[in-house]
């Protein structure tokens, strides 16, 4: 059976691209989508790709991610510096996540410096801009042992 990926993206990243290109760069959603397939089909592996603005969705489909995806890429956007609900769904399911953002927290506000998915997250990938999607897609198929 083929490796699967989920890409999980949290609130307002659906505007990338349209605002604040100084921050998070000029890219659409729908392109960094178009990358992640490409290099997914290169590898030879399925990623489903998914955004979502509610924070209840989110956990749904962590939790739906149970037997169906080898591991997941999240970008939880502003639920990273918020959510105990993000944190606990992470916790309460087997598969992997590696937490990523555009831009680099550390250096931001200091709310954004801190991170409820940091801790019970494989690893953090952040300020690489869009390269960090595929850059996350080689982490995670590192970790599951999946890399090519
Ligand atoms: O750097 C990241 O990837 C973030 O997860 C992006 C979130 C932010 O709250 C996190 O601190 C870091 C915000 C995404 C908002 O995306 C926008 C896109 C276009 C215009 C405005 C915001």
């Amino acid at each position: 059976m083929s490796c699967s990926i989920l890409i999980l993206n949290g609130p307002n990243l659906n505007l990338l691209g349209t605002r604040q290109p100084e921050v998070y760069g000029p890219t659409t959603l729908a392109d960094i989508e178009a990358m992640c397939n490409a290099k997914a089909q290169a590898l030879g592996i399925d990623v489903v790709f998914a955004q979502s603005n509610h924070e209840g969705a989110l956990v749904d489909m962590l939790h739906a991610a149970r037997g169906v995806h080898a591991g997941i890429v999240l970008n939880a956007g502003a639920y990273t510096h918020t959510s105990v609900a993000l944190m606990d769904a992470i916790s309460s399911i087997t598969v992997p996540v590696i937490e990523l953002h555009l831009s680099n927290i550390h250096a931001r506000e200091a709310f954004r410096q801190t991170s409820y998915i940091a801790p019970v997250a494989v690893g953090q990938i952040c300020g690489f801009g869009a390269a960090g999607y595929p850059l996350a897609m080689d982490a995670i198929l590192s970790y599951i042992g999946e890399a090519q």
